[in-house]
């Protein structure tokens, strides 16, 4: 299994982070996203998205973190855990999938992404002056949703971890890297330190670090 793949994505650490739950062996191909290497045609070829990740597991070839958790929770989990099985589980879980695809790409990984990196991402030129406030407005929204969400609860679908928090939890927890503080959200707080005790969990850069990347 080949994963195309950059250290500090979060959407790529988001499929390391099931193949590492799920103690699956793969070969990292490394995407320099600051030397640009996403557009260049050796990459568009495997994604021409021009994004990380992308997963190529024998015949089977995948772009977008949603379509390979998916993938590989259906396929490599036996238990069936990180995925379930039926159509309300699934459903419940599918939720928080669409979530990370949408209210948390374009708030909080959007803050990041200008602030930390300086690229607004995901189509738009790397020169394109985009309006971090935008990223922090959504980000902060979604950030009450989730807590007032997980105030009532350990896991944001059913009573476990599945795709669905590890679809959320990279760019949430990141999300000082952006200027938005998780002070206010101690339900989220909470909730991310849950998480690194998954067995298997492996940290990312800028985890604890809000300053990483902006300190001068
Ligand atoms: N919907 C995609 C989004 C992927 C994405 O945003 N990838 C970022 C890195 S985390 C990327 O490759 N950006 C490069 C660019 O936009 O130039 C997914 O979930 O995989």
């Amino acid at each position: 299994m080949k994963l195309y793949t950059y250290e500090e994505s979060g959407n790529s650490y988001k499929v390391r982070l099931l193949l590492s739950f799920l103690d699956l062996s793969y070969e990292a191909i490394d995407v320099d996203l600051m030397q640009d290497l996403q557009h260049q045609p050796e990459h568009l070829a495997v994604n021409p998205r021009g994004e990380v990740p992308a997963l190529v597991d024998g015949d089977v070839e995948l772009v977008d973190s949603m379509a390979i958790l998916l993938y590989l929770a259906t396929k490599y989990d036996k238990r069936r855990t990180w995925f379930p099985n039926t159509p309300e589980t699934m459903a419940d879980v599918a939720q928080w999938l669409a979530f990370a695809a949408s209210w948390v790409q374009y708030g909080v990984f959007s803050a990041r992404a200008i602030l930390s990196f300086g690229i607004a991402a995901n189509g738009m030129p790397h020169d394109f002056q985009a309006n971090v406030e935008e990223g922090q407005i959504r980000g902060r929204h979604s950030l009450e949703i989730l807590d007032a969400h997980l105030n009532e609860r350990q896991w944001l679908a059913l009573g476990h971890p599945t795709i669905g928090d590890i679809a959320v939890f990279p760019y949430v927890a990141l999300a000082p890297m952006g200027d938005i503080s998780l002070t206010p959200y101690p339900a989220v707080e909470a909730w991310i330190e849950r998480f690194k005790q998954i067995p298997g969990f492996m940290p990312i850069k800028g985890l604890d670090d809000p300053n990483y990347r902006r300190s001068a």
